[in-house]
């Protein structure tokens, strides 16, 4: 798909100005303890734009009046390290993923940078500097830019997030196929841990059900910690201990996804362990349901995002209204208190715009859920949906998700 990413890089050069220069880096994975690492997951800004899911490599892109240039900075194959680290890629290999001709070592990076400040005529480098909290990790990019600032005080320096924003909102036809074949994954994952459920077994073993099925049939890994959440477990919303045993007469919740290549899935079911709903079960799951396809029938290009948040407070306040299990409208964040929607696609949180207008290729979760912790009931009801030039496409409408389907498929 090497189309892709290098059109990914065209548009975003289409984006910068004459005399710009962006940097990316690929990252490192972070050490759990001891000489132990987390497997490496790739940037995916970096991704996005090159295929390559390497690490500590980094992508330049440049942009001049007459000419644009792109180069990629990858690591030297080195047969005594490759013993014990596995095979790095030869710089052919990483022209036949990324479609960049330009491939050199990171050896000669700090070099070559200092030679094409000197000899050309950028002012400006983009650097991903996209914080998720104030006091958050340091990336390989904020380094960067402290050496930078040292080295080459004359140079701006812009954060390329806003870009790629922009970019990885509208989903291409190939991003849309990546993440069905993440959410058919998950959907299989979903049916095993169905026929498998019992009161009496633990959590954990809903989650093994799912890992087993995801892997087993070519899921990269999780898109995320996979959440199995029985009884009044499921009133904490990222709950993933796991670890509880799944009572008679409980309900359990699963927000849960396989990541497909580097494309994520993001889907909650909520089942009865034993294979039927309580009435009272049955009567709560229905509101959540009917919030769950309220919002979703409502998606179109030109709508804003807060009126999905209205909508589906709306019905879940209306439904437990009606059940007299509150009396006022404002009681309901006792009840719900998460937003019903998130950008997904590379990342299950995907990167975008909270005031964006909602436009055909962007894809959302739609997750209305209840959490009634007197009664040990949690529910959410979560689908990821494809905004279409006339309305949407839900990816996930063949999970079944109706009591009917449930018991039927569970008995
Ligand atoms: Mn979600």
């Amino acid at each position: 798909m090497r189309e892709f990413f290098s059109k990914n890089r065209e548009n975003l050069l289409d984006k910068m100005s004459v005399g710009d220069m962006a940097v990316f880096f690929a990252g490192t994975s972070p050490q759990s303890t001891a000489d132990s690492h987390y497997k490496f997951r790739p940037d995916k800004n970096f991704y996005y734009l090159t295929g390559t899911t390497r690490e500590s490599f980094i992508l330049v892109l440049m942009k001049l009046e007459d000419k644009t240039e792109t180069v990629i900075f990858v690591e030297k194959p080195d047969y005594d390290i490759e013993k014990w680290v596995g095979r790095k890629l030869t710089k052919d290999q990483v022209t036949e993923i990324s479609g960049i001709e330009n491939v050199q070592y990171l050896s000669g990076f700090e070099n070559w940078l200092t030679r094409t400040i000197y000899t050309s005529k950028y002012d400006r480098i983009f650097l991903d500097l996209a914080r998720m909290s104030f006091n958050g990790e340091t990336t390989a990019a904020m380094k960067f830019a402290e050496d930078l600032k040292k080295n080459f005080p004359e140079m701006t320096l812009k954060n390329v997030h806003k870009f790629m924003c922009e970019l990885r909102m509208i989903k291409s036809d190939f991003e849309v196929e990546e993440i069905k074949k993440a959410i058919n994954l998950t959907k299989n994952g979903l049916e095993q841990v169905m026929k498998n459920l019992k009161p009496g077994k633990y959590e954990y073993t809903a989650e093994a059900e799912f890992q087993y099925s995801i892997r087993k049939n070519g899921a990269d890994t999780n898109a995320f910690d996979t959440i199995a959440a029985s009884g009044g477990n499921a009133v904490i919303l990222h709950y993933v201990e796991n670890n509880n045993i799944m009572e008679e007469d409980t309900l359990i919740l699963m927000d849960l996804g396989a990541q497909y290549k580097q494309y994520a899935s993001d889907i909650t079911r909520t089942y009865p362990v034993n294979g039927k709903f309580t009435d009272r079960q049955k009567e709560i799951y229905n509101i959540v349901l009917k919030a769950n396809e309220e919002v979703i029938k409502m998606m179109k290009p030109g709508l804003a995002f807060s009126e999905l948040n209205k909508k589906c407070t709306e019905v879940l306040t209306k439904g437990l209204m009606d059940i007299g299990l509150i009396k006022e409208e404002k009681e309901i964040s006792k009840y719900y208190y998460h937003g019903v929607s998130h950008f997904m696609g590379l990342d299950v949180h995907d990167i975008g715009f909270r005031d964006a207008v909602i436009a055909p290729g962007m894809i959302f979760t739609v997750e209305p859920g209840l959490y009634i912790a007197e009664e040990n009931i949690g529910i959410r009801i979560e689908d990821d949906i494809l905004i279409t030039e006339t309305g949407y496409e839900n990816l996930s409408k063949d999970i079944i998700k109706s009591v009917e389907d449930i018991e039927k498929f569970m008995a």
